[in-house]
């Protein structure tokens, strides 16, 4: 009986606290309020299929509690019950999974118009890269890292001279434009993820993962590293700032090229 009231009170205090929990997700900040809606849908149906079975638990134990005089009978098996719980749990796990699948397929297939934003994770910082005046990013290969480039983007491809490499400092974007974000890393694995914008993504070392999205608010948000790479994993933190589309020219003018930060670096060398 004691039991019994206790199983109801955790359902009852489950819900409560899901209800006025303080730690809900941030406000939204990009397109993604699909990945909201699917998470949304989850806890319907956990918190569905939560309740109600420990509630029949509850009930099962206040209703066949021990009596003088009742036995309790062997039923081993119950086809029927058996066929319902099967489909019912089958149906349950479709409708949790087949929203994930429709908004994965949104999420890595970026609209034509998507800016390319390059953002490079290494133990542990963050570093952006840019494409220049020509609109596309210049080749890079992990094998390339070195004191003149430090990303590791090729000396000799032309398209990477233009390139406006951001190193550990803020990265800068306009609101309302979709971009795609192309992950790298030049270490081990990290994970690049911002809250408000619902989206995140392991960087591989040896590869190029992407997704896109849209920022829908101006702000600065930040950026957390959502994979273990080390000792230093907790601080590597970093920004994302939304800005409307003159602060972000204005920033963008003040920012240093490939060719000009490998320049610089051969004029200190050479002194
Ligand atoms: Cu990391």
């Amino acid at each position: 009986m004691v039991v019994a009231l206790i199983l109801v009170l955790i359902v009852l205090g489950s819900l409560l606290f899901h209800a006025l929990s303080p730690w809900w997700w941030t406000p939204i900040a990009s397109n993604w309020g699909y990945i909201d809606s699917t998470l949304v849908i989850t806890f319907w149906i956990t918190g569905a299929v939560f309740s109600g079975v420990v509630l029949f638990l509850a009930y099962c134990l206040f209703r066949f509690r021990h009596r003088a005089g009742h036995k309790a009978a062997y039923d081993p098996e119950n086809k029927r019950l058996e066929l319902w719980l099967t489909i019912g749990t089958a149906v349950g796990v479709a409708a949790m999974l087949a929203p994930g699948l429709v908004v994965w397929a949104r999420f890595v297939h970026p609209p034509a118009d998507a800016a390319d934003v390059e953002v490079v994770g290494q133990q542990w910082q963050w570093s952006f890269r840019l494409p220049g005046a020509d609109g596309r990013l210049g080749r890079a290969d992990n094998r390339l890292v070195s004191a003149d480039s430090p990303l590791g983007v090729s000396p000799n491809d032309p398209h990477g001279q233009d390139d406006v490499v951001i190193e550990a400092d803020d990265l800068h974007l306009p609101v309302g434009r979709p971009v795609k974000v192309l992950l790298r890393s030049i270490d081990v694995l990290h994970d690049f993820y911002v809250p408000q914008f619902r989206a995140k993504m392991d960087m591989i070392p040896g590869s190029v993962t992407y997704f896109w999205f849209t920022p829908t608010q101006t702000g600065t948000f930040e950026i957390l590293c959502a994979e273990l790479c080390g000792v230093g994993h907790a601080v590597m933190r970093g920004n994302v700032v939304i800005d409307s589309e003159a602060d972000y020219q204005a920033w963008l003018g003040q920012q240093q090229t490939f060719a000009a930060l490998a320049a610089a670096q051969h004029a200190d060398a050479s002194e």
